[in-house]
């Protein structure tokens, strides 16, 4: 499964719920696939995707997704553990496992190793999970996950596709755009 389908695929079954992106190609992938102003680009900021993420979640009632990356997530395991603690159950995760640190040069992560994220999650009391390793597997859980109460957590596990145009650096307009979408 590459992410680029499967960013497709998660935009088909949107509405205006947020988005919240890893840096990177995530976030390359998912401005390539559709902006939308609920779209929340994080650059430079490893590992606090899901941490954002989590806040959000907190303080609006909607689904919130994450598309975290398995590099970023396993800097700040902590965040795992503080979402099985606060039970936000619109909040789903989803980590894009390609099991390495691909846009820093493709070196092995630690889920290449035998560290498995889904299990970390469990342990940390966040019992809906499950790992998918196809689209038709992937595009079954998540739309579940949209419908049922969380918090999800959900590894896709993928391969490197090709390489997206990478979008413009903007964090300040991100996030006016972002949260002007909460002020009319
Ligand atoms: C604190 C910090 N350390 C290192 C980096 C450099 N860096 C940027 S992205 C990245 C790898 C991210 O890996 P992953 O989340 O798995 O995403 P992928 O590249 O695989 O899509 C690294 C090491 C950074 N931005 N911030
Ligand atoms: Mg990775």
């Amino acid at each position: 499964m590459f992410r680029y389908e499967a960013t497709q695929m998660i935009l088909g079954c949107l509405q205006d719920q947020p988005l919240v992106t890893n840096l990177g190609p995530t976030t390359d992938e998912l401005w390539a696939a559709g902006h939308r102003d609920r779209n929340f680009y994080t650059f430079g900021s490893m590992g606090l995707c899901s941490s954002i993420a989590l806040g959000m979640a907190l303080s609006l009632s909607e689904k919130v997704i994450s598309l975290d990356g398995d590099g970023s997530l396993l800097m700040n395991l902590g965040t795992i553990a503080s979402i099985g603690r606060e039970q936000p159950s619109n909040l789903i995760v989803v980590v894009w496992d390609n099991e390495e640190w691909a846009q820093t040069g493709r070196q092995k992560s630690h889920t290449a190793f035998g560290t498995n994220l889904e299990a970390v999650a469990r342990s940390c009391n966040i019992t809906h999970t499950k790992t998918v390793t196809d689209l038709t597997q992937f595009k079954s859980v998540f739309k579940e996950s949209l419908t049922t109460d969380g918090p999800w957590f959900i590894v896709a596990k993928i391969e490197e596709g090709e390489l997206y145009p990478l979008m413009p650096q903007e964090p300040d307009a991100t996030l006016l755009r972002f949260r002007a979408t909460y002020l009319s």
